[in-house]
């Protein structure tokens, strides 16, 4: 617990724009408790809808080194970059962390440069939760715009469609990314497809395999067309174009009056993740529901009930209406 005073100066600094203020909020922030409530207050009213880009693919594909690269070239042009990392997988899967970190570290003395590792569940609620308002601290900095890297394994790297303005899906030539992409969703979700490690012999191929799999897609009206783009993080090759369709998917959002709805859905979805994380954590902390689990679940197993009476009962139980 952070005394009172304590958090006063830390919101000084953090008015005054100093990175460490940044870094303490974040902190207080994934602590959780009363003091990252007062944080989240004190930060929302000071948002001001920062670009969001979320980058999603495979563990290895090159997210960080890309990133890494595409913030150089916007610190080119002057722009204040925020990047966050979220990294869904144990605390003892720490490798990955400490190689973004190195990764990211040439920027630690650039002051137009945040980047911060979201190793675990933030206590406010579940990753997506903690990451929301970890972005809102950037927001609230003055970051011109917002990166968040996530991991592309399982369900949860759909979520970043619902957190940002523009989602690049990163994929490398090998092991069969492109048929993996398709499986998990990323076709649907990606405004910008990057095939990274364009050093490597099947790059071209796989690339043009992603675009004959996005024509297959149906397109109606004014629909923004997703770009393929072939990058090499390690040598910096195709990235300023990445940027360049960072730029062109954010025009073509503001010239169709997109990014307002882009806003109000990225709003919608953190009020109903926010609900359904508290829901799900009362449930699970309520005697009176374990009881009736314990209780009904042997009736399911000797299928003297259905699971589905299970769930009525409890809804009941829950009654919200
Ligand atoms: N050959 C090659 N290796 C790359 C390229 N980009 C990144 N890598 C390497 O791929 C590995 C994983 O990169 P990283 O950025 O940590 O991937 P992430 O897990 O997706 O964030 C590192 O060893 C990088 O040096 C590239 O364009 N070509
Ligand atoms: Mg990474």
């Amino acid at each position: 617990m952070v005394r009172t005073r304590t958090l006063e100066s830390v919101f000084a600094a953090f008015s005054e724009g100093k990175n460490s203020a940044v870094g303490r909020l974040l902190s207080i922030l994934e602590d959780g408790g009363k003091d990252a409530e007062k944080v989240v207050e004190y930060i929302f009213p000071k948002i001001k809808g920062v670009y969001r880009v979320g980058f999603t693919g495979p563990p290895g594909a090159g997210k960080s080194t890309v990133i890494s690269r595409l913030t150089s070239h916007f610190r080119e042009e002057d722009k204040s970059v925020g990047i966050i990392v979220v990294d869904p997988t144990s605390p003892f899967s720490g490798g990955a962390l400490l190689g973004d970190r190195i990764r990211m570290q040439h920027f630690t003395s650039d002051p137009g440069v945040f980047v911060r590792s979201l190793a675990s569940r933030g206590s406010l609620g579940g990753i997506s939760t903690c990451t929301d308002e970890s972005v809102d601290i950037l927001d609230a900095n003055g970051k011109d715009i917002v990166f968040i890297e996530t991991v592309g394994v399982g369900q949860s790297e759909l979520e970043i469609a619902d957190k940002t303005h523009t989602v690049v899906v990163i994929l490398v030539p090998e092991s069969g990314d492109g048929i993996q992409a398709m499986k998990a969703g990323l076709m649907e979700i990606g405004d910008i497809f990057v095939m990274n490690k364009s050093d490597h012999q099947d790059a071209e191929m796989a690339a043009r395999e992603i675009q004959s799999a996005l024509k297959l897609k149906k397109t109606s009206g004014n629909k923004w067309v997703p770009r393929v783009i072939l990058t090499c993080g390690l040598k910096d090759e195709g990235v300023d174009k990445l940027k360049e369709a960072i730029h062109e998917h954010r025009d073509f959002l503001d010239t169709n009056n997109l990014r307002e709805k882009k806003n109000r859905q990225i709003l919608f979805s953190r009020v109903r993740n926010a609900l359904l994380d508290r829901l799900e954590r009362r449930i699970k902390k309520s005697h009176r529901v374990r009881e009736l689990l314990d209780k009904r679940m042997e009736e399911v197993y000797a299928g003297e009930i259905s699971p589905y009476s299970v769930v009525y009962e409890l809804e009941k139980m829950i009654n919200i209406e």
